[in-house]
């Protein structure tokens, strides 16, 4: 357990989930700062003298300041350890946790659904492309049919049991559901048993309290 010196910034995205679930899943007491993006919060002085990126999700760690979900989520699970998420012991496992995170951020996260993004929900910015939506999503077909395939009859990604990679992937199944992409049944079972982790449900709560009612 941790005293409050971290906080973590963002609320209402997919990637403002991530660090949030593994802060709730390692026990961390951390004040929630929930700041949105296309808002403006984003865009103040103060924040941009904290993340010049201005894009949410931030970690403040006392003197530590890091941005990245991905990265967030690694330090907060390497630097408090904790049984519930299991973390790398070994360069295989390392290898093939940053595989998967790597896959995930690159190929679904980024190059599918972000892309979605830009030209649905922010196509008065980037432009409105249906044509570029429905490609995506066949793109985002054959990368389903890889988890579906490797995801049959598992509860976690990898061997050595929940952790990083699955914080990764549900936050992007979630989101790709959000978007009516079609998510293979094998693919659904597995988002479905991780979705009870208690962690999950609070970390639910605390990232979208629009849609919860401010409960959490
Ligand atoms: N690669 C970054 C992406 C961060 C990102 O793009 N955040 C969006 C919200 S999901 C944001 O803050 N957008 C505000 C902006 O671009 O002005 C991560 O995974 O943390």
């Amino acid at each position: 357990m941790s005293d409050n010196k971290i906080e973590i910034w963002g609320a209402e995205t997919a990637r403002t989930f991530r660090p949030i679930w593994m802060a709730e899943e390692l026990g961390l007491a951390y004040r929630h700062q929930p700041i949105e993006p296309r808002t403006g919060e984003t865009q103040t002085e103060s924040y941009t003298a904290l993340n010049r990126k201005q894009k949410v999700p931030f970690l403040v760690d006392g003197d530590m300041r890091v941005s990245e979900s991905l990265a967030i989520c690694r330090y907060l699970a390497q630097r408090y350890p904790n049984a519930a998420v299991h973390v790398p012991q070994n360069l295989l496992e390392q290898t093939k946790e940053d595989e998967w995170c790597c896959y995930i951020y690159g190929e679904i996260d980024e190059t599918a659904l972000y892309v979605m993004r830009r030209h649905g929900d922010l196509a008065e910015i980037y432009g409105a492309a249906p044509n570029v939506i429905e490609a995506t999503k066949a793109y985002l077909a054959r990368h389903m049919d890889v988890l579906a395939h490797h995801l049959e009859g598992r509860t976690a990604l990898m061997d050595m049991g929940f952790g990083l990679a699955d914080i990764m992937l549900v936050s992007c199944l979630d989101w790709a559901v959000f978007y009516q992409v079609d998510v293979p049944p094998s693919v659904i079972a597995y988002r479905d048993h991780i979705a009870e982790r208690p962690a999950y449900k609070k970390a639910m709560a605390v990232n979208y309290p629009k849609l919860f009612g401010g409960a959490a």
